[in-house]
C-alpha cells in the first residue's frame, strides 16, 4: 500500500542521513521484517537509492526526480486535491485519461500525471510539447458546485493558484498571467492551462483542469517551433526544480482558491488576478473564433470576462480567445 511505503520513506528521510534499522521500522509500524524489505525493494524500483549499513540499517543516498505518488505525498498538505493519484510513465494525453476517469466517478481532486505525453494538447487541438521528465503534465478532476456558465472563469482561478505556488517556492521569479490561460516569465510562456468540462445544462459534473508547466527544460529541449516563445522555471530561476514539491504547492493553493471561488465567486479572487496579470491596461489584439478586435484591455468583470475598449470607445466583452500584447 502507498501509505505504508510513504511512512517508511518519511522515517528514513527524517533520520537525516543516520541509519534506520529494518527491525526498528517493522516494530514501530507493526509489520513484519519481510514487509519492510518488500517496501524497500519497491522504493528502489522507483529510483530511491539506499546504502545498507551492516547491523544498523538503511541510509537514504538518493531520491528520484520523479512525480511518483510517493514523491508527491511527501510534500502534500491538502484534504482532497491530489489524494487520488494516477501516475504514468507515458500517456497520450492526461486530459483523455481524466475524461474517462471522471465519467467513471473519480472523486473531486483526483489527479492524473504523465512523465511524458505523446499527444499533449492545448486549446483548439493545438499541440502541447511534453518532453519526458522535464515538466509537470497534469490534469486535475475538480467537481465544484457551480453552473457551466460560472465555470468559464475557473481557468483564471487556476492561473492564480499556479502563480502563487511558483512565487512561494522560487522567490526570484515572478510569473505574469496573460489572459486567459498563459503564465509568462520575462515575456515567455512557462505554463499553459486547458480547462475542459463535463456538464449537464445547469450543473457541472467535472472540470478537467490540464496544467502544462515547463519545469526543468533547458533551451535544447524546446523544438524550433516554440524555442523563441517558451521558457522553463529552471531557465528563469537558475536552479533545478523540485517538481513534486511544486505539484503539492499548486494543489494546496488550488484547493484553497476553489473553496473561495465556489462560496463567493470569481469576484473574491479578482483583485489577486489583477495584481498578477500583465494584460490589463495593455494595448492588445484579440482573435476570437469569428472576429478580431484591437484596443486597450480595460478590465475584467466579476465573472472573469475580459473587457476591451476600442479606439472609438466601444467596450467589447470577450469570453474566449487569444490575445497578442
Ligand atoms: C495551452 O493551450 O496553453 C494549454 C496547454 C495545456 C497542456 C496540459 S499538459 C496536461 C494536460 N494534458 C494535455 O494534453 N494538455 C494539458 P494554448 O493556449 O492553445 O497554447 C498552445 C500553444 O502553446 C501551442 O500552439 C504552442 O505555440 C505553445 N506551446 C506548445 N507546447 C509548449 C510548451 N511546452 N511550452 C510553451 N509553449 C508551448
Amino acid at each position: 500500500s502507498i501509505s505504508m511505503k510513504d511512512e517508511i520513506l518519511k522515517r528514513i528521510l527524517a533520520a537525516n542521513g543516520e541509519a534506520v534499522s529494518g527491525q526498528e521500522l517493522a516494530d514501530s509500524l507493526g509489520v513484519s521484517r519481510t514487509a519492510i524489505w518488500k517496501h524497500m525493494q519497491s522504493l528502489q524500483e522507483e529510483g530511491y537509492t539506499f546504502e545498507t549499513v551492516k547491523k544498523k540499517g538503511y541510509v537514504l543516498t538518493g531520491v528520484p526526480n520523479s512525480l511518483s505518488p510517493t514523491q508527491i505525498e511527501l510534500f502534500l498538505n491538502t484534504e482532497r486535491f491530489g489524494r487520488e493519484i494516477h501516475y504514468f510513465d507515458v500517456v497520450d494525453s492526461t486530459q483523455i485519461i481524466a475524461h474517462k476517469l471522471a465519467q467513471e466517478g473519480a472523486p473531486d481532486g483526483t489527479i492524473i500525471i504523465g512523465e511524458e505525453q505523446t499527444a499533449g494538447r492545448g486549446r483548439m487541438a493545438r499541440p502541447w510539447e511534453s518532453v519526458n521528465g522535464t515538466g509537470v503534465w497534469m490534469t486535475i478532476i475538480v467537481r465544484p458546485d457551480v453552473t457551466p456558465q460560472q465555470a468559464s472563469s475557473y481557468t483564471l482561478v487556476v492561473a492564480v493558484a499556479v502563480t502563487m505556488a511558483i512565487k512561494t517556492l522560487y522567490k526570484q521569479i515572478e510569473p505574469a498571467i496573460k489572459w486567459p490561460n498563459d503564465l509568462l516569465i520575462n515575456g515567455k510562456k512557462c505554463t499553459g492551462i486547458l480547462t475542459e468540462m463535463q456538464a449537464e445544462a445547469d450543473r457541472v459534473q467535472a472540470l478537467l483542469v490540464g496544467i502544462g508547466l515547463n519545469a526543468n527544460q533547458i533551451e535544447a529541449d524546446f523544438s524550433p517551433d516554440i524555442a523563441d516563445i517558451a521558457t522553463s522555471l529552471r531557465l528563469e530561476a537558475g536552479e533545478e526544480i523540485n517538481r513534486a514539491a511544486l505539484v503539492a504547492s499548486i494543489l494546496q493553493y488550488l484547493e484553497q482558491f476553489t473553496e473561495l471561488y465556489v462560496k463567493e465567486g470569481f469576484a473574491s479572487i479578482k483583485t489577486l488576478w489583477e495584481q498578477m496579470s500583465c494584460t490589463i491596461g495593455q494595448r492588445i489584439e484579440v482573435t476570437t473564433l469569428r472576429e478580431r478586435f484591437e484596443g486597450i484591455a480595460s478590465g475584467i468583470t466579476d465573472e472573469g470576462v475580459l473587457q476591451l475598449t476600442e479606439d472609438n470607445g466601444t467596450v467589447r466583452t470577450i469570453y474566449a480567445g487569444d490575445i497578442k500584447i
